[in-house]
């Protein structure tokens, strides 16, 4: 498996905040709780693919929202914030070497962070940073990887994927208050507890779920279904409103077709 993530940049306190207050960051401290989720994930069998850091691009560490990557491709996107519209290329550049680039175009706006797939099915967020034109492009591309895309409403949180991540091909961790279960059909869904609205990130590798060390009421939940959970700290990340998913794109290795 491949991981590929980026380091935090020292502008991150300047990063995009949607329903979050501003508040102040330790970059030094983010980069130790970086490093530790970069370890975590090298621990579960992760090769880590670093682009370079991108110190005046304040969300550059969020690398999962510059790209989707599928089985055969990668979808370069073209993401919602423009401010974050030049990662992308250098997230890229990283994948080329793994999967054929299809590239998004204006006028489609897309963020990673709302693309949930289950098994064969890629649930896209509509939301401020990913619109109509955004998931008619991902159909087609992703139609030419076998998948299919189906449109998802919810509220009060930034990405798709802040409402509900899969722990399984067939279970989704979610947060009802965001996004009904029943966006989901046929897959079982385990509820974020109440106390912890920001649970439903998690972020899974393999048979284990990576999830941030501050939502231990939920982390029971998911232990309780039977499954093996890492945590890791994500304070300072959270405070830009990210988590889990959103420091890491994670797929199988395996080259490009030649051209
Ligand atoms: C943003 O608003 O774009 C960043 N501050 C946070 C992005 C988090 N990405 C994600 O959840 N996929």
């Amino acid at each position: 498996m491949i991981a590929v993530t980026r380091p935090v940049s020292d502008t991150l306190a300047e990063c995009e905040l949607t329903h979050r207050a501003r508040e102040p960051i330790d970059v030094p401290r983010a980069r130790a709780q970086h490093a530790a989720y970069e370890r975590t994930l090298t621990s579960l069998g992760c090769t880590l693919v670093r682009v370079a850091a991108a110190p005046e691009l304040p969300d550059a560490v969020f690398v999962e929202d510059a790209a989707v990557v599928l089985d055969t491709i990668a979808v370069v996107t073209r993401l919602g914030a423009p401010s974050r519209r030049s990662e992308s290329e250098p997230v890229a550049a990283a994948l080329a070497g793994y999967r054929t680039l299809s590239r998004m175009e204006a006028p489609a706006t897309l963020d990673g962070g709302d693309v949930l797939r289950l098994g064969r099915t890629l649930f896209v967020g509509r939301s401020s940073r990913t619109n109509e034109a955004g998931i008619e492009q991902l159909r087609s591309m992703a139609a030419t990887d076998g998948c299919r895309v189906v449109p998802v409403d919810f509220a009060g949180c930034l990405h798709l994927k802040s409402a509900a991540t899969a722990l399984h091909h067939d279970r989704v961790l979610v947060n009802p208050r965001y996004v009904p279960a029943a966006a989901f059909p046929g897959v079982q869904a385990v509820c974020v507890d109440e106390r912890e609205p920001d649970a439903a990130n998690a972020l899974r590798v393999a048979d284990t779920i990576v999830f941030p060390s501050e939502f231990p009421w939920t982390r029971d939940r998911i232990e309780a279904c039977g499954m093996r959970v890492v945590v890791t700290e994500c304070g300072e990340l959270a405070k830009a409103e990210g988590a889990v998913t959103c420091c890491s794109l994670v797929f199988e290795a395996r080259q490009a077709p030649p051209l």
